[in-house]
């Protein structure tokens, strides 16, 4: 942070139905990351250099009293605000501007949260950030403004022990789904019946909610990647591809397996699960602190070419006259198999930076042939550890012989 600057997030809208009520809230991830506050209407200002000690870190939440609380429930109460956040000044909201005003002048500039997420969507929709911004460029136009998201970006991709904890347990839930789906499959059931077990279990461990809407698509589903309608039903000598995660105290897991409907893979679906199982195995190695990232990915995209010639869907002579530009590999495997994950599923942090201790990463290689009606991809979630990486997935059943066998027992 560069000196005598003033650093201000804000939390996300809450976004409403119709009428009053509310569509699910989700925090802003970095003012979640710095307070641990998951409420509408927070804002976190730091400002270390402040002259007064005071006004070093103050944390601004909506305004609670007993009134108010009848009608619009249990908000956090300042002293709550302080021991979940560690802060120890806590204003109301409204209060903001006034406040602000009295330490503004007398710093550099601000740093100011704004989405940075390579994914964000941005149509029609201006956030409290923006509208934040705004706010600041007009009231304080001399003021230098920074990004907040540079600085957050740098720290989140290392997890602290906490933070591997309960993604530790949002994987431990997503684990307890998954064995409950598999005692529930059979010919004809349809493919939301099996989010549903997912849902079940994930409510019943204290779950936030789904980390994003399970992918449950059986036969050629599977080859459409972000297939999640789930409502077709399940045919029998079919494979069902189940890409789902649990969000727990705002931390994420993302996990896929593949399971034949039937309860027996066939010849074939054998085939193509163990390959992309043995680029899984072999890939995930590489996970590892030192490793750089884009050579990450070009490692497992020939792990996988490997794997397509020998299931006869490449020809190696093809391979070596290929154009490099548009690799054969890509008609079957298209995606990318590692990203961070975190408070994001796919959480935030340069692809530029080289691989290192206290990240988290998933490895999902697939391989999908539409005229087969196969699409398989497996993923698991890795801790990167000084020597190497620990699978905080490894209780997910994934050999073909011990899931054959949960299904039938
Ligand atoms: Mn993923």
């Amino acid at each position: 942070m560069i000196s005598n600057t003033i650093a201000v997030l804000s939390s996300n809208d809450i976004k409403h139905t119709n009428a009053d009520d509310v569509m699910g809230f989700a925090q802003n991830n970095d003012l979640f990351y710095l307070s641990g506050i998951d409420q509408e209407d927070t804002l976190l200002l730091v400002y270390p250099d402040a002259y007064k000690t005071e006004n070093r870190e103050i944390l601004f939440i909506k305004e609670t009293n007993e009134h108010i609380k009848i009608w619009e429930g249990d908000k956090l109460t300042k002293e709550q605000a302080s021991a979940i956040s560690g802060i120890q000044r806590v204003e109301w909201i409204h209060d903001f501007e006034k406040i602000v005003q009295l330490m503004a002048f007398e710093a550099d500039g601000f740093y100011l949260g704004h989405n940075e997420h390579i994914k964000r969507v941005t149509y029609n929709q201006q956030t409290q950030q923006d509208r934040y911004i705004q706010w600041f460029k007009e009231k304080y136009p001399l003021h230098q403004y920074h990004r907040v998201a540079k600085i957050t970006r740098q720290l989140r991709p290392i997890k602290s022990e906490e933070e591997v904890k309960l993604l530790q347990k949002a994987a431990d839930i997503s684990i307890k789904g998954f064995h409950r789906l598999l005692k529930n499959v059979r010919p004809d059931c349809m493919e939301y019946e099996l989010e549903s077990e997912l849902t079940y279990e994930l409510i019943k461990n204290g779950g936030t909610r789904h980390a994003f809407k399970p992918i449950i698509a059986s036969g050629a589903n599977a080859c459409a990647l972000h297939y999640n309608t789930n409502h077709n039903s399940c045919k029998d000598g079919d494979m069902i591809l189940i890409d789902f995660g649990v969000c727990y105290a705002n931390y994420n897991s993302d996990t896929t397996r593949c399971i034949p409907v039937n309860g027996k893979f066939s010849t074939r679906q054998k085939e193509v699960y163990t390959a992309v199982l043995h680029c899984l195995k072999e890939g995930s190695k590489l996970l590892k602190p030192g490793t750089i990232h884009a050579e990450y990915e070009k490692q497992m995209a020939s792990l996988v070419e490997e794997q397509l010639i020998q299931l006869g869907l490449l020809d190696a002579h093809a391979i070596a006259n290929q154009d490099p530009n548009k690799p054969l590999y890509k008609k079957y495997f298209m995606h990318g198999t590692a990203h961070h994950l975190g408070l994001d599923v796919h959480d935030v942090g340069l692809y530029s930076r080289t691989i290192e201790e206290g990240m988290v990463f998933t490895c999902e290689p697939g391989i999908y042939i539409p005229e087969e009606g196969i699409g398989c991809r497996l993923e698991n979630d890795y801790l990167i550890t000084a020597t190497g990486n620990i699978n905080l997935t490894a209780q997910m059943p994934i050999e073909i012989d011990e899931i054959e066998q949960l299904m039938h027992s």
